[in-house]
């Protein structure tokens, strides 16, 4: 029997409306250790992208292709993300980015209305949507520090046309009007250890951090076989070495820092 690691019904939430949240998919001392790693982490600092909203703010985003030994990558390699990716889009699946996004108090930038195909298509060549985002709340994400918003059901649209916006590429705010009048705005607060799965043609967005408190969230982001890209770019995509749950918990700092 070809056992899934989503139940049929989450399967079928993510193709109705594009994006499945699953409570606690981590467990606190999972989550206490990604969170205590990524706080003292200088290197996602120091490897950190500014990149700027449309109204000149800035949201901080480290990210990398290639997948180590390291504690992030328990995770972007964990059996339990990739299962759940393979189950959404119903095929082998291999990594493409895992990223750190970095909203800081009071000043971290804005995400412009975007799917992720908007620019995976033409950027980095999959010739079919056939790609998924899984982030994870490091830390709570709420409505004050900015947290995932998201159209529900609106991957049905397709790809909408993507335009600069500051350094981000944002979705033609012609088609995002009409789509607000058809879809459900649902704003996507996070305990640490939710995680979000999204399609790529999904429209969200996030804004501002004006609170007091950080946001932080993992991303890790997987194509399907039949959607690797057709044309060399400066993306890769890479294989995946699956290791099991307990490589999180197993994961000791001295011997794979
Ligand atoms: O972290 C955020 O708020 C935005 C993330 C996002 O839009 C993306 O990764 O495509």
């Amino acid at each position: 029997m070809d056992l899934k690691a989503l139940t049929y019904e989450q399967q079928q939430d993510f193709l109705d409306n594009g994006f499945l949240i699953i409570r606690n998919y981590y467990s606190e001392t999972e989550i206490d250790k990604l969170q205590k790693k990524a706080f003292n982490d200088d290197n996602l600092y120091k490897n950190a992208w500014d990149k700027t909203d449309a109204s000149g703010t800035i949201s901080k985003v480290s990210l990398w292709q290639e997948l180590g030994n390291d504690l992030y990558s328990m995770f972007s390699r964990g059996r339990r993300l990739v299962d759940a990716a393979t189950d959404l889009l119903d095929e082998q699946v291999l990594h493409t980015t895992t990223k750190i996004m970095i909203k800081e108090p009071f000043v971290g930038g804005a995400w412009e209305w975007h799917q992720d195909y908007g620019y995976w298509a033409t950027d980095n060549y999959h010739l079919y949507p056939r790609l998924v985002s899984c982030m994870i709340a490091i830390n709570e994400a709420t409505e004050e520090n900015g947290c995932l918003e998201v159209l529900k059901g609106s991957h049905h649209i397709g790809r909408i046309n993507h335009l600069k916006a500051g350094d981000q590429k944002g979705a033609d705010m012609t088609f995002v009007e009409e789509a607000l009048k058809h879809h459900e705005l649902v704003k996507v607060e996070l305990k640490p250890g939710d995680t979000l799965f999204f399609h790529c043609n999904l429209l969200h967005k996030s804004n501002q951090n004006k609170s007091k408190h950080p946001r932080w969230a993992m991303i890790a982001a997987y194509c399907a076989q039949s959607a690797l890209p057709f044309k060399d770019n400066e993306l890769k995509v890479y294989p995946l070495n699956v290791v099991n749950d307990d490589a999180i918990l197993n994961w000791k700092e001295t011997l794979n820092a």
